[in-house]
């Protein structure tokens, strides 16, 4: 991999830990320097995606197509010899499926919330003339004010004459697929949408799938019958709802039109779900131009000319991340910091490592805390490991330091942490505040206790300029970013499994500020392959290593609460759980980097569990992020393996 893949990207963007991982692209959370906005990269290497391609073809035409409040935002499109990355909104709730497994499943009023905001996405696009295909939770993000975006417009069609032209190809998810879609037969996108979106209303409110079997002819079969239970606690407006979008013959499935003011739907609204964009295709915001127009030293017809272009460049990503912070109520500033360093002025290792600002004085960059990346098998630079921090006083001072990676922090597998003398008290009384909003779950926190155990499923180059200083450059040979390939072998082996449903209590905990207020630490991935040079910070900003103990996190839904007080407790308990579940890891201090395989030695899964302490020193918790994989065997399996913790 060709550092220059990465140059026009560093000029533009501070790159921090990986987010996801698909079947074809990583996600990594960025920085914005310009706006100092956050952002989501999507990373596609061109030679493995293959037939792939066109699929990215596809999204990237489809989101340069569409904006709209509850659909993902595309800001930029950068394209090298090799590598695709397509910069978009970035949802620090997560994905809406993890929302949903944390709380079991969602009472009728926040279904509601969350229904309204889908049909109104779906609505929007199908009014475009596009159907989305693939519409699932999984594919619906949750962002700073528990707004959904739906995402992933690979498959997305725009039928030649229009919405109500047939499509021939099949494809989704094959639990949320229309009986008339896994029958191969023609069929129109929007109403394979609606089937979907039957589906998805499903698991909103009951946290299971209608349809649903480990064999796929099976589960087909069930598709196509179109018989589902009903379970006690859904409301008869829900039943109808619900059937009125899961009718096996399309002609007789309710259309988006019909669900705009569809009684349940306008229940406690009293209006129509609101479809139409709020920030429609080409509109330009004139406090963003003038700023631009400031800062670029153009006139204000110059830049609004060259915005106008929407080429998806620079200027665009400029122009919506900056109309994006006046939408949150922010200052329509661009930086005006000398700490943009131009790439060619910084060796490449510099740029990435540097210390993050905050460029809106404090109130930016504020994380919970920070997902850290597992990244198996892909080979990539070596940039992950900025550590920054987000205190003011910090602001004003970075310099860098070259380190050779610890080895004793990347311990081997199934070794555990040197244990305290345990003193593990059952923390029954816990004292978590209650809830804030009306969208986190229901305090108080309840132990973890067996639940009946649930799903079950399958689940041509822009290229940089020539003009272009390299960042990293022959100049400067020993701050080469350093090229990993860090495919861990971990002896365990698992094959394709399924998990036997199990109980769990995921996080019935809330979010807290306080940490926010102090201004948390925020960490970039751990460190991977020993004997590398790598650069880090000063060592008042150096990484969290295992003998600083388990991070501090807010308490969030992904974080699952314990009864036990001492995390090398819980560590052990995991570690000793894990590989009689067929799950290889790989220890970073109270990290574990959790992976399964196929027989055939694929990767199906990857996620992340992390022992935290959260709000009070008291409680301890276990983090989980699904990295990789089918979301309902992801979590049947994490069931399986908490459930199986003495904890
Ligand atoms: C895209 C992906 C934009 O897991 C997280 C955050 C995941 C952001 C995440 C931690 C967390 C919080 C709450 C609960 C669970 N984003 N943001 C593909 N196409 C367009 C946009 C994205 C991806 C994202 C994903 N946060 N976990």
């Amino acid at each position: 991999m060709a550092v220059d893949d990465y140059k026009e990207l560093l000029k533009h963007y501070e790159l921090h830990e990986t987010i996801g991982t698909g079947g074809f692209a990583k996600v990594k959370l960025a920085t914005h320097l310009l706006t100092g906005e956050k952002v989501a990269i999507k990373i596609m290497d061109k030679e493995s995606l293959g037939d792939d391609l066109p699929r990215v073809k596809t999204e990237i035409d489809a989101m340069k197509n569409l904006s709209h409040q509850h659909v993902c935002r595309l800001y930029h499109v950068i394209e090298t010899p090799k590598k695709i990355f397509m910069i978009l909104e970035y949802c620090p709730g997560g994905e809406l499926f993890d929302y949903i497994i944390a709380k079991d499943r969602l009472t009728e009023e926040e279904a509601r919330v969350f229904f309204r905001q889908i049909v109104s996405a779906v609505a929007y696009i199908h009014s475009r003339g596009y159907a989305h295909r693939d519409l699932k939770p999984e594919n619906l993000l949750i962002d700073e004010d528990q707004n959904l975006k739906l995402i992933d417009f690979g498959l997305c069609a725009k039928p030649k004459g229009g919405m109500d032209y047939c499509l021939m190809t099949c494809c989704g998810s094959p639990a949320y697929a229309a009986p008339e879609l896994i029958q191969g037969k023609a069929y129109i996108g929007s109403e394979a949408d609606i089937w979907s979106m039957g589906v998805l209303m499903y698991a909103l409110m009951c946290g299971y799938l209608p349809f649903d079997d480990d064999n796929v002819m099976v589960l087909y079969k069930r598709i196509m019958r179109g018989k589902y239970d009903i379970p006690r606690w859904l409301s008869p407006g829900s039943v109808l709802l619900l059937s009125q979008m899961l009718q096996v013959d399309p002609k007789k499935r309710i259309s988006v039109k019909h669900l705009l003011n569809h009684p349940w739907l306008m229940q406690g609204y009293n209006c129509p779900v609101e479809w139409y964009s709020k920030w429609p295709l080409g509109y330009m915001d004139e406090d963003c131009i003038t700023e631009m127009s400031v800062y670029f030293k153009r006139s204000k017809p110059s830049m609004s000319n060259l915005i106008s272009e929407w080429n998806y460049d620079h200027t665009t990503a400029n122009y919506l991340l900056l109309q994006a912070k006046k939408s949150r109520g922010k200052a329509v500033r661009l930086l005006r910091s000398s700490v943009i360093l131009e790439p060619s002025a910084s060796s490449f290792k510099e740029h990435v490592s540097r210390q993050k600002l905050d460029f809106d004085g404090g109130n930016q960059g504020e994380l919970p805390y920070v997902f850290g990346s597992m990244d198996f098998s892909d080979d990539e630079l070596f940039y992950e490991d900025c550590t920054y921090s987000t205190t003011e006083q910090d602001f004003s001072r970075y310099r860098y330091e070259l380190h050779s990676v610890d080895s004793a922090t990347a311990t081997p597998i199934r070794s555990v942490m040197p244990s305290k003398k345990s003193e593990d008290k059952e923390n029954s009384d816990s004292k978590l505040p209650k809830n804030e909003g009306p969208f986190l779950p229901p305090a108080p926190w309840t132990p973890c206790s067996k639940k009946k155990g649930i799903l079950t499923t399958p689940n041509n180059n822009i290229l940089a300029s020539a003009k272009d200083k390299s960042c990293c450059t022959k100049d400067t040979p020993n701050k080469k970013p350093v090229l990993v390939n860090d495919d861990i072998i971990t002896g365990v082996i698992s094959p394709e499994r399924r998990c036997r449903s199990v109980d769990l209590d995921l996080n019935q905990a809330h979010l807290d500020s306080a940490q926010k207020k102090k201004g948390g630490k925020v960490f970039g991935s751990l460190e991977r392959g020993l004997d590398k040079v790598i650069t880090m910070l000063t060592p008042s900003k150096r990484k969290a290593c295992a003998r600083d103990g388990p991070r501090k996190l807010r308490a969030h839904y992904n974080v699952t609460m314990t009864t036990l007080l001492n995390p090398d407790h819980i560590l052990n308990e995991l570690t000793r759980v894990l590989p009689l579940k067929n799950v290889d890891y790989v220890q970073k201090g109270y990290i574990l980097k959790c992976k399964t395989q196929s027989d055939f030695g694929k990767v199906t899964m990857q996620f992340e569990l992390e022992v935290c302490q959260v709000n009070k020193p008291d409680v301890v918790g276990i983090r989980r992020q699904r990295l990789k994989g089918d979301a309902w065997v992801y979590k049947r399996l994490v069931e399986d393996i908490l459930s199986s913790c003495k904890m």
